[in-house]
């Protein structure tokens, strides 16, 4: 029987590479993301490999994240995988300059979003003794740099979150992953300066960052190991980037 997987944040970037990739590989595919136009069209694209359902919720809206999972049919409840990958930085900038609605945005989406799917599903693995959960965490999550404050901040949760989670549930039979990319070109940046396409692209100059596929068969890759082995912990970093502030931007 094909396996289930819950992908948030699959309107874009990391999300929509892994929900391909998972589709052309025959898994049913649960997408969410707030924008339901593009939640409509991957759908329709990916309905040729797939069975795949979307839902679309904000992730701190903790009433709609429940009543989401809570109207899935009943051949997607089970859901065998769950990608926790919503997420985005809001701002850069030092921590006495910053944007308060920036640092709640990160916070509410990045580590309580997280939480309230993760509370809307894994009781369903522990009762089925199965399942994995895949954290997608961040190299900033590993490492602080200048100006990154509170999304590193942010980060740095979501990998407590990740080895509090294995502690917890291990001995139920669930895996819990996190997997920590260094820089890939998505909207990220895009949303991170609110629209300023110049100073997103900035961030991708003279190197070459990873793409959301090049995440996305990382992904792929620990979501099929045997049942005994579980990839807990993984930096992926482009080959330009040596760490979180390191990289080597002489392609110019
Ligand atoms: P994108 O901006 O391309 O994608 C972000 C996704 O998150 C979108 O699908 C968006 O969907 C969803 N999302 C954002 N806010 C919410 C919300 N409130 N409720 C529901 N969904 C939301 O960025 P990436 O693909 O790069 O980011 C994916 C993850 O990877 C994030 O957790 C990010 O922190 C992490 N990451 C990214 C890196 C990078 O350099 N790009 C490096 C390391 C980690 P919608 O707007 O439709 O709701
Ligand atoms: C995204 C990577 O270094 O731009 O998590 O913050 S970084």
């Amino acid at each position: 029987m094909e396996k289930t997987v819950f992908i948030t944040g699959a309107t874009s970037g990391i999300g929509r590479a892994s929900a391909e990739i998972f589709a052309q590989n025959g898994y049913k595919i649960i997408l969410c993301g707030r924008r339901e136009n593009r939640l409509q069209q991957l759908k329709k694209d990916l309905e040729s490999h797939a069975n795949v359902q979307y839902l679309t919720f904000d992730v701190r809206d903790k009433k709609a994240v429940f009543q989401q999972v809570e109207s899935l049919p009943e051949e997607f409840k089970n859901i065998d995988i769950l990608i926790n990958n919503a997420g985005n930085a809001h701002g850069l900038g030092a921590i006495h300059e910053g944007d308060m609605d920036d640092w709640d945005a990160m916070i509410d989406i990045n580590v309580k979003g997280l939480l309230y799917v993760s509370k809307a599903i894994i009781p369903g693995m522990v009762t089925r003794k199965s399942g994995q959960i895949i954290n997608i965490g961040s190299v900033a999550g590993k490492e602080v740099y200048a100006n990154g404050n509170v999304y590193c901040a942010s980060k740095y949760a979501v990998d407590a979150l990740s080895t509090g989670m294995r502690l917890d549930l291990h001995a139920h039979n669930i895996k819990v992953s996190e997997i920590n990319p260094g820089a890939v070109d998505t909207e990220f940046s895009k949303v991170r300066f609110k629209g300023d396409e110049e100073k997103a692209d900035k961030v991708y100059e003279g190197f070459t960052p990873l793409s959301a596929k090049d995440v996305a068969e990382v992904i792929f890759f620990v979501a099929t190991r045997p049942p005994h082995v579980n990839i807990a912990d993984t930096i992926v970093l482009s080959t330009d980037q040596a760490s979180v502030s390191v990289i080597n931007r002489s392609k110019n």
